[in-house]
């Protein structure tokens, strides 16, 4: 069974350890063979940029520390038992960004990164070799190659034309989303194609999931990228994806501040309207939205969408599992 999963960092990564655990039980039981489960997680790359000299890869870290349990659980980001010594030398040179914390064990995977980098790998090599370290489990790549940072166009009534625009990472962490949004745009599309290994990881999918990430910044990037969309709607597996939204809030993150900008409710069944219904042109074949939910699921039932409401909270790996299962219990009618 290959199972293809799209996921941005923090929501993606608990989606991701859910769906190993239930592959592992399904091994442990005999319900699967070892090894016939094989996950590629292809990662969001509009978080990813330059900074103090080296290239940082969020999303993707965040997923590689989760899946290798070196990640700092508290923060959501960053290498447990972190340091910062470097970013205290860092700011006093006033290099970087004093908001912007790159812990020392987080740093010396962004040198490997960039040395790499500069030897000629791709980002996509330089993902498989930074896996190596730790037995994940699952194989990560990051959507593109190509450097597509997403770009925040913000309201300012102090510029001429009213508006400035900033890295994601910028708005996100100084601004915590505050500033009010305007448009999001992924900077380098043109010309941007997929990973090796993306196209074919959807076309030879049994199953392709939808993390519970970020619609617009996050899921929003990879299908922006060109030739990955198009691949999701020729694939013949079946696409179910998991709702970000519970009760009309976010899960976690600042999606909140997203989805209006793209004209889309903070509602379960509004973002899945939003990738839409496949018979109807869209991406999704199933959608999974929380108990507390259950009208919005039968709402996009009555739409013609196969949509299921279960717990969607992952507070550790038995609700994480049960998600998991869920969502691949939705890929069969
Ligand atoms: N998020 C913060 O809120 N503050 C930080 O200082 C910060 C540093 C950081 C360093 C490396 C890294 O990979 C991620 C980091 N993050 C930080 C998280 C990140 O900015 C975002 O939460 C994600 O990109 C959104 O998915």
């Amino acid at each position: 069974m290959r199972i293809t999963v799209l996921a941005g960092g923090v929501g993606g990564s608990r989606f991701v350890l859910g769906l190993r655990e239930e592959l592992r039980r399904r091994e442990a039981s005999g319900a699967l063979a070892p090894g016939e489960a094989e996950v590629t997680v292809v990662v969001n790359t509009g978080d990813d940029l330059w900074l103090a000299g080296v290239r940082l890869m969020p999303d993707f870290d965040t997923l590689l520390y989760a899946l290798a349990g070196v990640n700092d659980t508290e923060r959501g980001w960053g290498r447990a038992g972190d340091s910062e010594r470097v970013a205290e030398e860092l700011r006093e040179w006033g290099v970087g960004w004093p908001w912007f914390t790159l812990g020392d064990l987080d740093l010396g995977t962004h040198l490997a990164r960039t040395a790499w980098l500069r030897e000629g790998l791709t980002p996509s090599q330089v993902a498989a070799r930074l896996q190596h370290r730790w037995e994940l489990g699952v194989r990560l790549i990051p959507a593109t190659d190509a450097e597509v940072d997403l770009h925040v166009e913000v309201a300012d009534p102090d510029e001429l034309d009213g508006t400035r625009t900033m890295h994601f990472q910028e708005w996100w962490t100084r601004y915590r989303a505050s500033l009010p949004a305007v448009a999001f745009r992924q900077q380098g599309l043109d010309g941007a194609a997929p990973a090796p290994g993306v196209v074919e990881a959807i076309l030879g999918a049994d199953a392709v999931l939808l993390a519970p990430s970020n619609p617009v910044v996050s899921i929003g990037t990879i299908l922006a990228i060109p030739g990955i969309r198009e691949a999701l709607d020729e694939t013949h597996a079946p696409v179910v994806g998991v709702s970000p939204i519970i009760g009309g809030a976010v899960v976690r993150g600042m999606a909140d501040a997203c989805l209006p900008v793209i004209g889309v409710e903070t509602d379960a069944a509004a973002v899945a309207r939003h990738y839409g219904r496949r018979a109807g042109g869209g991406l999704l074949d199933g959608w999974l939205v929380d108990e507390t939910d259950a009208p919005a699921a039968a709402a996009l039932r009555a739409d013609g969408f196969r949509a299921e409401a279960v717990p969607l909270w992952m507070r550790d790996p038995d609700t994480s599992a049960a998600l998991a299962a869920a969502a691949l219990a939705l890929t069969t009618p």
